[in-house]
């Protein structure tokens, strides 16, 4: 079998160190699918990346089949099967919303483009990257040789946060929930929906009071990343490395039977989202291919907090948008 080749940005930063080894031991697409990598830094960073590259040698990994440094987009997205676009401009003292959309414009404008003019045929796109959905967007604006439905952003960490936060309340399992749902943007405004949440059979929400879901859990699993940060003195970075694992993991092999995850893809109008807005549905994976799972009834207590956060994904589209950045 032909390598996979798996092109990952940002490769010297947190979550690619968290990220690479996991990659290049099978787990991202199956114990017997040998890859080869390629890591793309700035400048500054591709001597760290060397440093990752040389402990990634040190692993005798036997699936792993070559590896590539570069800080030139076109040569790390050549023949690219799998694309994690991790490295992005955070949001430093005294930045606005618009210069961080701009500063990350710059990064994922010319990679998207890269990625249409030298990827496989077969490309997938994860940005983990933040804003993720607005830069899953830019990239995808760049690549208009691509299927739109290439280009998606990570909401799996969210998902993964919401399903330990209730099998902590719950006393159960995580194997015991199934169909947890986390909507619209990867932000504080993203709703993780337990209406549809299934454990032992029962509806999670019916399972929880509504003060617990409401004032607890959602804010809980919204503001994760921050109490991280808090805790840690760091962002997340091996939670975030095993969700974009387990995203394209599903992605390529499929979500199991009478379940679904979440990610962020692009709408088709679907629950109300505006056609083209890259936002967190539930989602099945078949055949490669992500859909969205159809026909969930949406009370108005769910209603509010997805149109709220899609809302934001509209505001932060049209304020790409005014910077000619789609
Ligand atoms: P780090 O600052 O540790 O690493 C980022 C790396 O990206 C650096 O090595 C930097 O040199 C590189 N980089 C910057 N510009 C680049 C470019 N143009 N091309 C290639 N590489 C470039 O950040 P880390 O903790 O690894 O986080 C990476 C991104 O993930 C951040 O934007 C962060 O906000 C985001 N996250 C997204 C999450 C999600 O659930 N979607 C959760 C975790 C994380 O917060």
């Amino acid at each position: 079998m032909a390598p996979v080749k798996v092109t990952v940005t940002g490769a010297a930063g947190q979550i690619g160190y968290a990220l690479l080894f996991r990659i290049a031991s099978g787990q991202l697409l199956g114990a017997d699918v040998p890859v080869r990598l390629s890591l793309l830094e700035i400048p500054p960073a591709l001597k760290a990346a060397e440093g990752t590259a040389m402990e990634l040698d040190d692993c005798a990994f036997p699936l792993l089949k070559g590896i590539e440094i570069t800080d030139d987009a076109g040569k790390a997205f050549d023949g690219a099967n799998v694309a994690l676009l991790v490295g992005a401009r955070p949001r430093t003292a005294g930045m606005e919303r618009g210069d961080l959309l701009e500063a990350n414009g710059g990064i994922f404008g010319p990679q998207g483009a890269a990625i249409n003019a030298h990827a496989a045929d077969d490309i997938r796109v994860l940005v983990v990257g933040n804003p993720a959905n607005t830069n899953a967007l830019i990239a995808q604006a760049a690549a208009p040789d691509v299927p739109a439905e290439r280009f998606t952003a990570m909401t799996r960490l969210d998902h993964n946060r919401a399903l330990s936060q209730l099998a902590a309340k719950l006393e159960v399992s995580v194997t015991d929930i199934s169909k947890m749902t986390i909507w619209g943007n990867h932000s504080a405004t993203q709703y993780p929906d337990l209406f549809h949440t299934e454990v032992g059979g029962k509806i999670a929400a019916e399972l929880v009071d509504e003060a617990w879901l409401r004032d607890t859990f959602i804010p809980t699993v919204a503001k994760r990343g921050a109490a991280i940060i808090a805790a840690r003195g760091a962002s997340s970075a091996a939670s975030a490395a095993n969700a974009a694992i387990d995203h394209v993991h599903d992605w390529v092999n499929g979500t199991p039977e009478g379940d679904w995850t979440s990610a962020a893809i692009p709408s088709d109008g679907s629950y109300g989202v505006p056609e083209g807005l890259i936002s967190s549905f539930p989602v099945v994976s078949r055949e490669g291919r992500w859909e969205i799972v159809q026909g969930l009834s949406i009370d108005s207590f769910s209603r509010e907090r997805i149109d709220a956060s899609v809302q934001e994904l509209v505001e932060e589209r049209d304020a790409v948008r005014a910077l000619n950045l789609i």
